[in-house]
C-alpha cells in the first residue's frame, strides 16, 4: 500500500483519477437504394426512437449524409452495428452503420 513517501521521505502526489470508459458515436450513412420506412423502422427498432424522432433523423441522414443515431459503450455500440448490418443485408439493402469514437 502507497504510504505517499517515495525515496528518502520525498513526498509523492497521486491524483486520483476516476476514468470513464470511452463513448461511441453510432453513425447511419446515406445511400440512394435503401427506402425511407426501411430506415424509420431500423431507428424504432434498434434505437428506442418514436415514429416522429425517427423519421426527423431520416431525414438528416438523407440531406447530410450522415448523422449519429446514438452514444454508446463500445460494447452496445458494436451490437447495435452488428443488428442493423445484419438487418439490413437480410433485407438486401444497402444500408451502412459504422461507429467511432468520441
Ligand atoms: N436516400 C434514401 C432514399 O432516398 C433514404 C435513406 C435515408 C437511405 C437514410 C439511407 O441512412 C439512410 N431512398
Amino acid at each position: 500500500p502507497d504510504d505517499g513517501e517515495g525515496e528518502a521521505g520525498v513526498v509523492v502526489k497521486t491524483k486520483p483519477r476516476t476514468k470513464r470508459p470511452p463513448l461511441y458515436k453510432v453513425l447511419l450513412l446515406n445511400d440512394d437504394y435503401t427506402p425511407m420506412e426501411f430506415v424509420v423502422h431500423v431507428l424504432e427498432r434498434f434505437f428506442g426512437m418514436t415514429h416522429a424522432q425517427a423519421f426527423e433523423v431520416m431525414l438528416t441522414v438523407h440531406k447530410k449524409g450522415v448523422a449519429v443515431v446514438g452514444v454508446f459503450s463500445h460494447e452496445i455500440a458494436e451490437t447495435k452495428v452488428g443488428q442493423v448490418m445484419d438487418f439490413a443485408r437480410r433485407h438486401q439493402h444497402p444500408l451502412q452503420c459504422t461507429m467511432e469514437k468520441e
